[in-house]
């Protein structure tokens, strides 16, 4: 979708996410200028909590921005989302005609004309910028607009720390902005009561095991993710929950500074069937409603889950474990043919790739000497070459799918995704493939071999297995997957 061509709709509405920050807004406010020059009726909106956070509240007010905050919406005829995606957990779903996407996240919906998607970007206000530039958009005349990308570069990329893109860069030095403007709202992010919030929440700070906790009074829920990016620092803080209450209920904020504690993981245990959670490793959001607690009060709540999380899990290091594979039972793949690729066959050499196993994302390079496996159930792995020569005979007949789910990898620069499928052919394991494996008496976290930051989980009565010959290579098969891949011997 060109912008030419959604300014032919003539009329157009332009969502921001449910929690704006300068670099949605920006997005919306340049579309919304360019549709508008060229004769389109345009709305820019956003749903959600109204926004509080004083630099954006001034951003909207200096920049003179049309941003209307709303709850229900007229069916438009073309409805555009930007900085996200529509759908996407974090913007509210209004029912349209049409719509299209403006985005720098991964992409999370399936790829259409619609949809200009380029996650290498730092971000979403270099995308429109560079849309602009090419569309012959006059900055000169539109010094307000120029002053907004750049503020939406700045703050998503952290100051310009975080830029990804050379067109990022060249964004920072576009000088069509006011640069004075764009100080005094990067210096206007908090209000003397969201500093004394903050400074109660990390005075009041506990240790639960190795887990920081703070509670804050009611406040914007970016505050609650700055205090804790303040707390995870601590020394003896592996990970870091701060929350608030929040409408009906209370929001959460983890940092993890630990690989042993995935931030969104952990939010995603504190929220299981009272709320919704999600982020990354070391970062991560969530919320949980007063309802789902029970009467529970939130402290006590929030404590006991954490609590609980810390006390599931083994941890069990490849090569530096204490598990007594040698009285473990022995048990012998079958030979039933599965799917192979060598990873430089989908991506090119050197490329950092995300491959997305059934127990956890496992990151890996392309090389020659790293293979994926497609087992039964779709689950894919990575494997060495020369492992897998010794393990696998390859066979001449074409790879069968057998899977309903079709295993991706993920380019972890350009955030594309292919399918594993496409490059597959078929194998069998040789006669003679020996694990020692045992039901996993608890939830266990695996470090293996294959990534030194993220882990796999593994579930009580799913299997641990290591090679019959190589008790330091660990790793989790999954309950199912095992009873129909392996028989004891
Ligand atoms: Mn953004």
């Amino acid at each position: 979708m060109t912008l030419s061509k959604i300014a032919a709709f003539k009329e157009v509405v332009v969502q921001c996410h449910d929690a704006p920050d300068p670099d949605t807004i920006a997005c919306g406010f340049a579309l919304w200028r360019f549709l508008t020059d060229n004769g389109a009726k345009v709305r820019l909106i956003y749903s959600g909590a109204k926004i509080t956070k004083p630099n954006v509240v001034l951003m909207v007010k200096l920049l003179e921005i049309p941003l209307e905050h709303i709850v229900a919406l007229p069916r438009p005829k073309l409805l555009i989302t930007v900085d996200c995606q529509y759908g996407a957990g974090n913007v509210t779903r209004f029912a349209c005609d049409r719509f299209a996407v403006f985005d720098h996240h991964r992409q999370e919906i399936p790829v259409s004309d619609d949809h200009v998607i380029f996650p290498q970007l730092g971000s979403c206000s270099t995308l429109i910028w560079d849309l602009l530039r090419k569309e012959g958009f006059d900055f000169a005349a539109n010094p307000k607009i120029a002053t907004a990308l750049v503020y939406g570069l700045v703050t998503d990329t952290i100051d310009g720390a975080e830029m990804r893109h050379p067109l990022d860069r060249d964004l920072l030095e576009f000088d069509g902005a006011d640069a004075a403007l764009i100080r005094k709202l990067r210096n206007s992010a908090l209000t003397i009561e969201d500093l004394k919030i903050v400074a109660n929440a990390l005075a009041a700070s506990r240790l639960i095991g190795t887990i920081g906790l703070l509670q804050a009074d009611a406040c914007d829920p970016n505050l609650l993710g700055f205090a804790g990016d303040i707390a995870k620092q601590v020394e003896c803080f592996d990970c870091c929950v701060a929350y608030a209450p929040h409408n009906a209920g209370v929001k959460l904020s983890i940092r993890s500074s630990v690989r042993e504690v995935m931030a969104s993981e952990l939010v995603a245990f504190i929220t299981e069937g009272a709320g919704s959670g999600g982020g990354s490793m070391e970062k991560a959001g969530g919320y949980i409603s007063l309802k789902a607690m029970e009467g529970v009060a939130p402290d006590e709540f929030v404590t006991a889950k954490i609590k609980e999380y810390q006390s599931r899990y083994n941890f069990i290091y490849s090569d530096n474990h204490n598990i007594d594979f040698a009285s473990m039972p022995r048990y012998r793949k079958l030979p039933i043919p599965i799917g192979f690729a060598p990873t430089n066959d989908i991506f090119s050499n050197g490329t950092p790739i995300c491959v997305r196993t059934l127990e956890g994302d496992v990151d890996v390079v392309v090389s020659s000497e790293i293979y994926l496996m497609i087992g039964v159930e779709g689950e894919i792995y990575p494997i060495r070459r020369f492992r897998f020569e010794e393990d696998y005979d390859v066979l001449s007949d074409p790879y069968v799918v057998t899977a309903e789910y079709a295993p991706a990898i993920i380019n972890k620069h350009s955030g594309e995704k292919k399918t594993v499928i496409a490059s597959a052919r078929a194998c069998v394991p040789k006669a003679e493939k020996i694990i020692r494996a045992a039901p996993l008496g608890r939830d266990a976290k695996v470090f293996t071999r294959w990534d030194t930051e993220k882990y796999l989980s593994g579930k009580i009565g799913d299997y641990v297995a290591a090679s019959r010959d190589d008790f330091g290579n660990v790793y989790i098969v999954k309950r199912e997957i095992f009873h129909k891949t392996y028989e004891s011997i």
